[in-house]
């Protein structure tokens, strides 16, 4: 793609407002950083075949484009994998939020062709809607990786999604309007490259047409954003403060800094609580359903059975009535 990747600490050139932030979501080795590496044009995450997660943690890069456009491309760790430890998970999405300051314009769940569907993957959007709300779900934009795969195949997305949609994918595709693009990163066809990240940020337009501009915030956003800019005032006001020790000046601002870390605490708490509850709740619904689904095959075990019973009975039935004439007329004979 034509844009310009520019560190993540070096200052924007457009307001901030102008800013997109995207964040990509989904399982591990489903193509996260290879995709947040093809949206801004460089090998900026690390990206690899593994059995566990190479991404370890939350990061933020980005990328200027040729109209000036920064977009902020957040690479996220397998967050909602069945494995993932709930207090880790907390954190990161607290340091998420830190990092994206006026909120998220679009989140990128991502799948790949290349992996089945599981029904893990399916839940991780309810935890989602859980933590966030259902509101979250008028961010989403879902890609699909392995493009080459399917190119392969002789197929589109449309031909994959009409022989390989599980109920669940197909919830989520219509929960976010049927908005999702095919990523091939591997291509290196620079065309190629540029017209599916067009896509992609066009759907990202589209998304923020769509919720009238404004990106994805909530109460835990402002709280977290007010207390860092109230952290970041206090630290300025204190190192102007005249006829104080070093060490007096230095303990202010442990004092402020406890109390803003006191509020990362409480906050990552929370998450914490809300992710143990859903996941409860969701291992409960799906031990139900498979409950359910066990009872009924076993009901259609069994109704197979009788029915074969019957079916032989029937049969048996029928041959001693063939026999019987014969016997009749011997007797008479
Ligand atoms: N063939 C093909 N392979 C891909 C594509 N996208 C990603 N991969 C491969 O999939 C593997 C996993 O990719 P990553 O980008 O590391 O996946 P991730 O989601 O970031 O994984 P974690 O960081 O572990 O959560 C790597 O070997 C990538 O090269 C794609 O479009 N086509
Ligand atoms: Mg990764």
């Amino acid at each position: 793609m034509g844009g310009r990747v520019i560190d993540a600490d070096s200052k924007p050139t457009s307001p901030s407002n102008g800013e997109r932030n995207l964040v990509l979501v989904g399982r591990t080795g489903n193509g996260k950083s290879a995709t947040a590496n093809s949206i801004l044009g460089k090998r900026a995450f690390k990206s690899k075949a593994g059995s566990s997660g190479v991404t370890k943690t939350c990061e933020m890069q980005r990328t200027m484009l040729k109209d000036g456009q920064v977009v902020n491309v957040i690479d996220t760790p397998g967050l909602f994998d069945s494995s993932a430890d709930s207090e880790f998970v907390s954190k990161e999405i607290v340091k998420c939020i830190g990092m994206t300051k006026d909120g998220i314009h679009a989140v990128l769940v991502v799948f790949s062709v290349r992996n089945r569907f599981s029904e893990e993957e399916g839940a991780a959007i309810h935890i989602l809607e859980s933590l966030f709300g259902k509101k979250i779900s008028d961010y989403m934009i879902v890609v699909f990786t392995g493009g080459d795969e399917l190119e392969d195949n002789d197929e589109t997305l449309e031909d994959y999604l009409g022989r390989e949609c599980p109920k669940p994918l197909k919830e989520i595709l219509q929960l976010c309007d049927n908005r999702c693009v095919l990523f091939d990163n591997k291509t290196k066809d620079t065309a190629k490259r540029t017209e599916q990240v067009g896509k992609l940020l066009s759907l990202v337009n589209s998304v923020i047409v769509q919720n009238g501009g404004q990106p994805y915030t909530d109460e835990i956003f402002a709280e977290l954003k007010k207390g860092a800019t109230k952290l970041r005032d206090q630290q300025v006001e204190v190192d102007s403060l005249k006829g104080y020790s070093r060490r007096e000046i230095s303990e202010l601002k442990e004092q402020m800094k406890k109390s803003y870390d006191d509020q990362l605490k409480r906050t990552t708490e929370m998450f914490e609580y809300k992710l143990k509850e859903t996941t409860t709740r969701l291992e409960q619904q799906l031990a139900e359903e498979q409950a359910t689904r066990l009872k009924a095959e076993q009901a259609a075990q069994s109704a197979q059975t009788k029915s074969n019973d019957e079916i032989g009975k029937l049969k048996k039935e029928t041959a001693e009535i063939r026999e019987q004439p014969k016997n009749g007329w011997c007797a008479i004979l």
